[in-house]
């Protein structure tokens, strides 16, 4: 048996004024946590450094909106992340903004291992939002303004005795997302999210926001015979609340493991990385029984019945 056992390591709210020190000394806590319960692995949540700033228009500070992006990783105020992993002989998977010296935004996820080398790095392929300022709105969703849609597509690496995957928060809405890291033989994908209770484009949706984000990630891992760990940044950040119930879910789609608040919380589950043969080998044996052929898309011409 493969096992790994696993820390998803949820935030509570990040403000406006907190510094990137405060948050790293609040992500070693957790580090060290993880390492007291044995975990091989920690997930912090995306854009986990900062406040989500994609809620504001930020046209009238470009310093301030700069202030949010990580030019290195790891960078001055990181390196103790790396450090304390390394010490603790724990790896983790990390959101950020980074700005490129090319001068490109993305929002980005690494994956670094228990010797706190950096294994991989994922760029969000799904961004979510709009564009332009949209005042009407409670709060903005500027996600598509701010940040370059990734190039790389969705990856997986060896680590940690295991094939992992990577994708931020909108990407666990698509059953493709998935899809393309089973192809790959994942055993476990790593997706941090940040998710506004308030869905401004389709209020309808708002009550719905947990049941969904369980929907997705539980059928993401049993139609993939996947692990998924999904990890929030929850609670009520600079006046938006956002879904905490960060969760562990087996290849089977039933969750292992679940926080309670919508804090900082550990949640720990022990993960057999072999379960997912179980899945991959039987209803989801893609090569005996997917059929690419029949996936083409196809206009038929109108019948008269
Ligand atoms: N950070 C995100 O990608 N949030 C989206 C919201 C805006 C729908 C999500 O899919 O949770």
């Amino acid at each position: 048996m493969r096992s790994l056992r696993v820390g998803a390591a949820q935030l509570g709210p990040i403000m406006r004024d907190t510094t990137r020190r405060e948050v790293v000394d609040r992500l070693i806590v957790l580090m060290r946590e993880a390492n007291a319960e044995d975990c091989g692995l920690v997930v912090f949540p995306e854009l986990a450094l900062t406040t989500f700033f994609p809620r504001w228009y930020l046209d009238d500070d470009p310093q301030e909106l700069d202030s949010y992006y990580e030019t290195q990783m790891p960078g001055p105020e990181t390196q103790r992340l790396f450090d304390e992993a390394k010490a603790l002989g724990i790896g983790f998977y990390l959101g950020y903004a980074e700005l490129t010296p090319e001068g490109e935004r993305y929002n980005t996820s690494v994956l670094v291992d228990e010797s706190g080398s950096l294994v991989g790095k994922y760029r969000k392929v799904h961004l979510p939002g709009h564009e332009e300022h949209e005042p009407e709105r409670p709060f903005q969703h500027l996600e598509r303004r701010y940040f370059k849609e990734g190039p790389d597509g969705f990856g997986v690496w060896e680590a940690f005795d295991g094939i992992i995957g990577m994708a931020l928060c909108n990407d666990r809405r698509w059953p493709e997302t998935y899809r393309v890291m089973a192809l790959q033989n994942a055993e476990m994908i790593l997706i941090g999210y940040n998710t506004p209770m308030h869905y401004a484009p389709d209020p309808s949706q708002n009550p719905l926001q947990s049941f969904h984000n369980q929907l997705v990630m539980q059928a993401g891992a049993y139609q993939n015979g996947t692990w998924v760990v999904g990890v929030a940044k929850g609670g009520i950040e600079e006046g938006v609340d956002s879904l905490a119930e960060s969760v562990i879910i087996a290849p089977s789609g039933q969750i292992v493991a679940q926080a309670t608040t919508t804090d900082d919380e550990l949640v720990v589950a022990d993960c057999d990385l072999d379960w997912c043969k179980h899945y991959k080998n039987t209803l989801f044996d893609f090569d005996r029984y997917r059929r690419p052929e029949m996936y083409e898309l196809i206009t038929r011409p109108k019948t008269d019945q």
